[in-house]
């Protein structure tokens, strides 16, 4: 029976150096490869910091353990001490005299996928190995960059006074309307899944004044696209007393910020996905939603103002703009309806936006703060007003003009790391085929 309580590492693979010569280690690790050649093994084990090397000698080791290491099948977790020496590997300085071996994991033989990533799998069926496809450096490297780009992005919203909140992911209205929700069953009254924090962080502005929430979001959307998952993390933010345009700089500060400090703190990541991610400088660029469809009028393209700009649509524009922009005052009917609309042109928002190329990172605006015109809004929409009470009421009780953005963190990972399918930078993807592991 393995005695938990002995079960110590003294240094990960990654603290092992030539200032170590001599000294006794003990190291745990998964094995990635095993070689016997006649009178030595080399393992090249591998933890969470990077992989190490261990060699046992038939010499120095006793006949039944030098038996029982030959054989330990790939990826089993073990444990070894031994005294550090210096390495004639090319990819090591110092490896490990392994004494004593215990094998505190045994993995199967053989596995779902390959981890070092040599035998190719298809996304799928590393999904359903997620776990262990977790174990291949440049698939960690990812959520390595992930957890980096969380922390930079709050730094940036608590450096400007913005506090975390957390919502409920149980609602009992849409909202955002439309008919993307998943429902349940709660009591025998029925819920729903929030798409996102809209209504709540709106009302919050009317005391804690700035929030941000980051938290995963539902939508019941039967696409099966590279960019859309059916639960997705927003990242979301909305201010009291700021305009669209306030609401613009903030989103210019996280992305730069994000990108600089990703860069700085996962230089070892990124060399391993072999990936330098964009450089943004603020401002970014700004066109209007006409100013689009203009540019698209004159590629020869057949479309009407008020016309959505479809996927395709949104290629043929990222083409020419291949960095972060925004895209501002969206006509009003392809908003919701929480949206302000231009006093001049009704027909228009102050709304926006933001894009990496083709792909739609985040979207925001000014918001419908005067109870009436909200009324007047879900009525245009053909939202029941009695569904919508108890938000409207806050809007009784001095509700200050607000701006706001949600911004996808998936979609944002696809451009911090180079990848095409955003399921590549999401754990445990939800699609429409999809919902384990
Ligand atoms: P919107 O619906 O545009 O706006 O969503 C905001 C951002 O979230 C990301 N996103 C998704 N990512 C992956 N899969 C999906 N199915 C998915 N849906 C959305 C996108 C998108 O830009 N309440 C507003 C935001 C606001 O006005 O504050 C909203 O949810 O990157």
């Amino acid at each position: 029976m393995l005695n938990l309580r002995k079960v110590r590492r003294t240094h990960y693979s990654s603290q092992l150096s030539k200032s170590l010569l001599g000294s006794k280690v003990s190291v745990i690790g998964w094995i990635e490869d095993i070689r016997a050649l006649g009178g030595i093994i080399f393992l090249t084990i591998r933890d969470v910091m990077g992989k190490a090397q261990i060699v046992f000698t038939k010499e120095r080791t006793p006949l039944e353990l030098f038996e029982v290491v030959k054989k330990i099948p790939r990826q089993s977790v073990i444990m070894v001490e031994g005294k550090v020496k210096e390495s004639k590997a090319k990819d090591f300085e110092v490896e490990v005299e392994g004494e004593k071996l215990e094998i505190l994991a045994e993995a199967i033989h053989p596995l779902p996928i390959d981890p070092t990533g040599r035998v190719k799998a298809s996304i799928d069926t590393r999904l359903d190995a997620r776990a262990l496809d977790l174990r291949n450096p440049s698939v960690a490297a990812i959520f390595k960059i992930r957890h980096h780009a969380l922390q930079s992005i709050r730094k940036t919203f608590i450096e400007r006074g913005f506090i975390e909140v957390n919502t409920s992911r149980i609602i009992g209205q849409a909202a955002e309307g439309g008919a993307n929700l998943f429902s349940l069953d709660y009591f025998g009254k029925i819920a729903y899944l929030a798409q996102s924090p809209q209504l709540y962080k709106e009302q919050l502005t009317l005391s804690l004044e700035r929030v941000f929430e980051i938290s995963n979001f539902f939508r019941a959307e039967k696409s099966h696209t590279r960019k859309h998952l059916n639960e997705f993390i927003s990242v979301d933010m909305e201010a009291a007393y700021f305009d669209e345009n306030d609401a613009m700089e903030v989103a210019e500060d996280i992305i730069v910020n994000v990108f600089k400090d990703v860069s700085e703190q996962c230089k070892k990541e990124l060399e391993i996905l072999n990936y330098s991610p964009p450089k943004p400088i603020k401002p970014f660029k700004r066109i209007t939603y006409s100013q689009a469809i203009e540019e698209l009028r004159k590629d020869g393209i057949n479309i009407n103002i008020g016309d959505d700009l479809t996927d395709s649509l949104l290629r043929i524009i990222g083409k020419k703009y291949n960095e972060f922009y925004f895209i501002t005052e969206w006509p009003t009917k392809l908003k919701p309806f929480y949206i302000e609309v231009k006093e001049d042109n009704p027909e228009f928002t102050h709304s926006f936006d933001l894009q990496y190329g083709y792909l739609e990172i985040a979207s925001g605006g000014l918001r419908v703060w005067r109870k009436e015109e909200l009324k007047r809004r879900l009525i245009q929409s053909n939202l029941d007003l009695e569904s919508f009470s108890s938000h409207l009421k806050v809007y009784d009780w001095g509700m200050p003009f607000h701006s706001g953005w949600g911004m996808g963190l998936d979609r944002l990972m696809m451009v911090l790391t180079g990848k095409k399918n955003i399921r590549e930078v999401v754990l445990y993807p939800r699609d429409r085929f999809r919902l384990t592991p």
